[in-house]
């Protein structure tokens, strides 16, 4: 019997030390310790055995099972180990490799201006006012001072749906209708996309963006008006810079005026862009026109207001030299990506 222990004792060890996966192991226990192992025919023999021998023999062959075990449990964790190790090295990650760069964008230079006009005017305390660009014919012209017959409402000029709604033609219905739904004071600009039934040519496209602003309260005057938009040129385009007012007419101003600075090019002196005169036009402005509070509820006797409207595209163009607007709309990378990384 103690021969036979031995025996088994030995195979299991040779066998274990010869074995390379931990799949063998499991070979292993099942050959000496499973249902038909040669340990657990020792264990089953033991009914032959006389009284005497049976806790004896019984004692020794416990023990060998739990030495076994106990191999088998060292052996299996031993080859796990190994295992991991040689799934890691094969699965090393170079971190060295450089990887593939993602091509960054930019901000678009109409989108840029927009941000340094609506940030000049919310400093000085304007709010951002925004409304359809599909708007009704009652907003767009009739409460602006544009009557039925006005030649703006022309076919030509705008593009309908029908009798009633078309394409703003300006942002200025926003401005009518903050006036229906609030009280002065108002001080508001309206940024946003307006539509023209124009033929596209370098200062001329069906959809462009203008900046129209708002401000009506008790005692609002011109001086109010020049003082504006001052400082707006000067924080756009810098210190020295000054504004011109020339007499004009839009019908829901009166008085209006064509708003030029001096041109940042030359300082002033005169030059090839602004065509020797030292200025440029970038804006029209004016009073707001008494019939255009009244019928926006606003009484006229008590309040007075200025209103202005900038075309983005126009002061783009002019502050980064870009001789045409259609390359503000035909999104081609090699005009875009010079707006990158420090030109805006
Ligand atoms: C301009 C020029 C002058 C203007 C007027 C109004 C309103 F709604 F108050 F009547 N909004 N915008 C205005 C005045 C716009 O754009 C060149």
């Amino acid at each position: 019997m103690q021969e036979k222990l031995n025996e088994i004792r030995q195979s299991v060890r040779a066998k274990l030390d010869a074995a390379a996966g931990s799949a063998s192991i499991e070979d292993i226990r099942v050959s000496v310790l499973g249902r038909k192992g040669e340990l657990t025919a020792l264990l089953k023999g033991m009914g032959k055995l006389s009284p005497e021998e049976r806790p004896i023999v019984g004692q020794k062959v416990n023990a060998l099972r739990a030495e076994i075990e106990g191999w088998l449990e060292r052996k299996s964790a031993e080859l796990a180990e190994k295992e991991k190790e040689q799934r890691l090295a094969a699965e090393t990650l170079d971190i060295s490799i450089p990887g593939e760069a993602v091509a960054m964008g930019n901000e678009h230079p109409l989108s840029a201006t927009l941000e340094k006009i609506i940030s000049i005017f919310t400093g000085m305390g304007f709010s951002v006012a925004e409304g359809p660009e599909v708007e009704l014919d009652k907003y767009n012209f009739e409460l602006l001072n544009l009557p039925k017959n006005h030649p703006a409402r022309d076919a030509q000029d705008t593009f309908y749906f029908n009798e009633n709604i078309l394409l703003r033609t300006h942002t200025s219905p926003v401005q009518a209708r903050t006036m229906l739904s609030q009280k002065p004071p108002i001080r508001i600009i309206c940024p946003g996309r307006v539509y023209r039934a124009d033929e596209v040519d370098a200062t001329h496209s069906p959809v462009f963006s203008q900046c129209e602003g708002l401000v009506i309260d008790e005692g609002i005057t011109m001086g109010d008006l020049k003082g504006t938009l001052d400082t707006f040129a000067r924080e756009l385009y810098g210190e020295g810079i000054s504004t011109r007012f020339r007499p004009s007419f839009f019908p829901f101003t009166e008085p209006s005026a064509e708003v030029d600075v001096t041109c940042a090019a030359c300082k002033g002196k005169g030059c090839r862009i602004c065509k020797g005169t030292g200025w440029i036009e970038i804006l029209g402005a004016g009073m707001v026109n008494p019939n255009v509070l009244e019928m926006c509820g606003i009484d006229p006797t008590k309040y007075t207001g200025f209103a202005f409207g900038i075309g983005i595209e126009r002061v783009t163009n002019l502050k980064y030299n870009v001789p045409d607007m259609r390359l503000l709309f035909e999104n081609d990378l090699r005009f875009l990506s010079q707006f990158g990384k420090g030109r805006v």
